[in-house]
């Protein structure tokens, strides 16, 4: 049975970004793969300038949203990054196997490096940090969104680089599980919905709140008059369609943008109707969570214990492989003789 781990990281709120890219399929698969491992990466959140408040704040958030959506901690384990001191330990052993041109290649490093004048570092290892977290628990599987097949690739080398050094098909070669909503773009509709690019819908935003953000969003820029008609397949609004409304909804919409039946506030309005329907549950349960914050540590106490029974494992295992286990005293050589 193929094991699965998926993280995310605590920079911010979760978004619907997060939540149709990756965390709604998390939800799907605990039922199906026993044993799934969901890691709230804090380690990949601290690369830049950050207040440790509001880190804790929203580790804390980011735990509870999480259980909101059907994260269930009897069905997988739900823990933090920085629990498992492992992490970091085989980290560093994947960075010793890493080409320094095979990381600065990846996008995300290119795109995030952009915004700095003195580079951190941090930036850079990412995505080796983002090996040793799916590699620690020997994961195959990683639901995923779209901008981290680039890294995935790289956990794949870096397995194959590992066994071909110590010890042949030690490491599985991990493989992304897109959604079909594997790209969510922004309210801007010019880049993906990002946590640190404040272009997001936060899952536990309230119905106004949301509405205040989708009314002003970005639609078919051809669409200029209420009468001229629209293309679903370039608009934003329309991808949000067909991730919160049923098959008869989505194409009822791409009808009226197409003879401008409707205009954009009227489809953004069908839209808010399926996001409210879908989310309305889960902030629900986040409410709950708030009265009884304790099913919060429970949770990621239990998912810790898990963790770290299986990654302690895998670098006794990796030590050993690589003479970095418990020494003994050599045979004196007046006994050999
Ligand atoms: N816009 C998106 N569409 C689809 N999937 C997405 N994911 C993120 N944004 C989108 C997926 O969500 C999971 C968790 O992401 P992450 O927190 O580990 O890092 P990220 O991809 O860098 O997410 P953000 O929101 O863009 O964070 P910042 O701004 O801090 O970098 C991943 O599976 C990701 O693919």
């Amino acid at each position: 049975m193929s094991r699965i781990f998926s993280g995310i990281q605590p920079s911010g709120e979760l978004h619907i970004g997060n939540y149709l890219g990756a965390v709604k399929n998390w939800v799907a698969l605990q039922s199906t793969h026993p044993g799934a491992l969901f890691c709230i990466v804090d380690y990949h959140a601290i690369t830049g300038n950050y207040d440790p408040a509001v880190l804790r704040s929203r580790r804390w958030e980011m735990a509870k949203s999480l259980l909101a959506t059907g994260i269930d901690p009897a069905l997988c384990a739900l823990f933090q990054q920085s629990d498992i001191p492992e992490h970091t330990e085989l980290a560093w052993v994947f960075t010793t196997l890493t080409p320094l041109g095979d990381l600065e290649r990846q996008t995300q490093f290119k795109e995030k490096s952009s915004k700095h004048e003195s580079i951190p570092a941090g930036i850079l290892m990412y995505p080796v940090l983002q090996s040793a977290d799916i590699l620690l628990y020997r994961a195959d599987l990683v639901p995923v969104g779209e901008d981290q097949i680039q890294h995935l690739e790289l956990a794949r080398d870096t397995a194959r680089k590992w066994n071909a050094r110590f010890e042949h098909a030690f490491f599985p070669e991990p493989k992304p599980l897109l959604t079909p909503t594997r790209r969510i773009m922004g309210l801007d509709g010019q880049s993906k919905m990002s946590k640190s690019l404040g272009n997001t819908i936060g899952l536990l935003e309230s119905d106004d709140d949301i509405w205040a953000k989708l009314r002003p969003a970005m639609t078919d820029p051809q669409r200029v008059r209420r009468t001229d008609p629209g293309r679903p397949e370039v608009c934003n609004i329309y991808s949000l369609h067909q991730a919160f409304n049923p098959p008869d909804v989505v194409e009822n919409v791409a009808v009226q943008c197409r003879s401008a039946g409707w205009g954009c506030v009227d489809c953004k309005k069908v839209l808010l109707e399926g996001m409210v329907r879908e989310l309305t549950p889960i902030r629900h349960r986040a409410v709950l969570l708030d009265a009884d914050p304790q099913r919060v540590l429970d949770a990621l106490a239990d998912g810790a214990r898990t963790a770290r029974a299986i990654a302690q494992e895998t670098m006794r295992d990796v030590r050993a492989r690589m003479g970095l286990d418990a020494l003994v005293a050599p045979t004196p050589k007046s006994a050999l003789a």
